[in-house]
């Protein structure tokens, strides 16, 4: 049957979301929402035929028809909705980051564990991108010979007013970090950051952008550039050098169009517009995922390591210094 789905938080993400399960993913539809904002809310459910509007996540979690929860809501209202959603035993996906910090990560990872089965997928979409699936193949093909090098572009045309410096790493650069660990299959274990005068386009006070170096355990060196008010759009760029070569993704040329003796092409300005058959193909797997009684991608354990790579790269940023990741023992459920 159809999958009934609570998404909780209808903020931009949560709205996106609604939209894609009931446009480009048959087989669910969403039967309840939740957001702290109850006009907001009964607004997104009266859009969507017999879902019900909640305030309080559980109370959404525990509605009629539901069999999965997909939590969008800002990242530390995180922990509370996980683990509601794991005491009802029910899937979820969640968006990035599983939580802001280790400690709450690392809460989350022993109550799956607890279940005994893993329920949670984290949203690093970057996975079920075709580029970098495209990528990840060649890699593991050996079609480079050992990766030495991932040289990571991460760009936004502008920044929301509440961007801190800090979410610089914590929000945007843990996506280079999730696709650092599952490209190359090792885990990151120094970071260091340097940082640029700040650009003048930045708003006051924000440190951007910024360059994140990571190490990792098999000798690769990650470095990020992460820009976020470049001004002329949303580019997400890796190329990885290996022993005997190199490969780049990114480059975006979808169409370039010569006329008028000019050639050029566009830049997508978001990144639900870059990552669109991304978070598409997410939400697909996920729904099949879910209706086959599987749980895969990337799990609470990813969303831990993330969070403890992004806690010392906020140490890294505040003292200058390279800073060692502290990591917990991998439990035998997420190996
Ligand atoms: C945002 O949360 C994302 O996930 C985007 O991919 C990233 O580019 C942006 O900087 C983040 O704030």
């Amino acid at each position: 049957g159809t999958l009934g789905i609570a998404v909780i938080g209808t903020g931009r993400m949560g709205a996106d979301h609604v939209r894609r399960i009931g446009r480009t993913v048959g087989g669910a539809r969403v039967v309840a929402v939740a957001d702290p904002d109850g006009d907001r809310v009964k607004e997104v459910a009266a859009g969507l035929d017999g879902a019900s509007a909640h305030t309080d996540p559980a109370a959404a979690a525990a509605a009629p028809g539901v069999d999965a929860v997909l939590i969008a809501s800002p990242g530390p209202a995180h922990e509370e909705a996980l683990l509601l959603a794991l005491a009802r035993e029910l899937p979820v996906l969640c968006e990035k980051p599983l939580t802001p910090d280790p400690a709450g990560a690392l809460r989350v990872v022993e109550a799956e564990q607890r279940l005994g089965r893993r329920l949670i997928q984290v949203g690093f979409m970057r996975r079920y991108d075709a580029e970098y699936e495209r990528l990840k193949e060649l890699l593991d093909a050996g079609g480079i010979g050992r990766p030495l090098f991932l040289h990571c572009r991460h760009r936004n045309a502008s920044s929301p007013s509440f961007f801190t410096s800090d979410m610089l790493i914590s929000d945007s650069v843990v996506h280079e970090v999730d696709a650092a660990r599952w490209l190359l299959g090792q885990e990151v274990t120094a970071v260091s950051v340097v940082s640029p005068r700040p650009s003048g386009a930045a708003p006051e006070g924000l440190q951007d952008p910024q360059l994140v170096l990571l190490e990792t355990s098999g000798g690769a060196v990650v470095d990020v550039e992460v820009f976020v008010n470049c001004g002329f759009g949303y580019e997400v760029r890796c190329e990885a050098v290996g022993e005997s070569g190199s490969a780049r993704i990114g480059d975006g040329h979808a169409m370039v169009v010569q006329a008028g003796g000019r050639w050029g092409g566009e830049i997508a300005q978001d990144f639900t517009v870059r990552f669109a058959d991304a978070y598409d193909r997410q939400l697909r797997r996920w729904v099949a995922a879910v209706a086959a009684g599987r749980t895969e991608g990337p799990s609470a354990w990813d969303g831990y390591a993330a969070a403890a790579v992004s806690e010392a790269g906020l140490t890294a940023r505040r003292t200058g210094l390279r800073t060692p990741v502290e990591l917990a023992e991998r439990p035998a459920l997420y190996r």
